[in-house]
């Protein structure tokens, strides 16, 4: 599992180069967000459990199908399944946010993910969906917070819909 500073510096290592001007930028705007990033996790954390609830309802006030008979969501054990799901998704989101690099969701969450949901017929569309629900909630809740923030909060969440729900298998 890498973060930003560990893959930047594997990068330099390879080749046998000193940190270059390009590097230091890197490194430097890492560390100019890295007390923001903390703080975002820490405002995800206290509330995790209310944004995988809100984020649920929301989701299926969109899309009443998935928990009617024959939606993927029916049944309370599928449904626990969803929001557990759902769930993952944002404890990971919080751990890219503070390492600043998207390895651990390479790693962690989306290996072998849509061989999974595919053959358990999970819908991706509605699972990104999902994601980006909880993406909305959460620059809410972290602006509430007061908590300067910028790209670098979406970028995990983009991140996981983008692999998740573009590439064909
Ligand atoms: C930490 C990394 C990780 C991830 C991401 C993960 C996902 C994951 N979701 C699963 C199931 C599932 N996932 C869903 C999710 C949904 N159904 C819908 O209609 C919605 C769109 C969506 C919620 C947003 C459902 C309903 C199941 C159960 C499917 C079934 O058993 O029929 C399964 C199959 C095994 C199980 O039920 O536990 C896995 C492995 N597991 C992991 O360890």
């Amino acid at each position: 599992m890498r973060d930003a500073v560990t893959s930047l510096i594997r990068n330099y290592d390879v080749t046998g180069r000193y940190l270059d001007r390009n590097a230091i930028d890197n490194l430097k705007s890492y560390f100019d967000t890295g007390m923001a990033r903390v703080q975002a996790a820490a405002v995800i954390n206290s509330n995790a459990a209310a944004i995988v609830r809100q984020a649920g309802t929301q989701l299926f006030d969109e899309l009443p199908e998935l928990i009617r008979p024959g939606g993927n969501a029916y049944t309370t054990r599928r449904y626990a399944a969803c929001l557990r799901d759902m769930d993952y998704y944002l404890r990971y989101a919080s751990y890219a946010l503070v390492a600043g690099d998207m390895d651990v969701l390479d790693e962690r969450v989306l290996e072998g993910l849509r061989e999974t949901y595919n053959s358990l017929a999970v819908p991706i569309g509605p699972t990104v969906r999902g994601i980006q629900i909880m993406k909305e909630i959460v620059k809410d809740q972290v602006a509430a917070a007061g908590v300067m923030s910028s790209s670098f909060l979406e970028q995990p969440f983009d991140y996981m819909s983008r692999e998740l729900g573009e590439k064909d298998l």
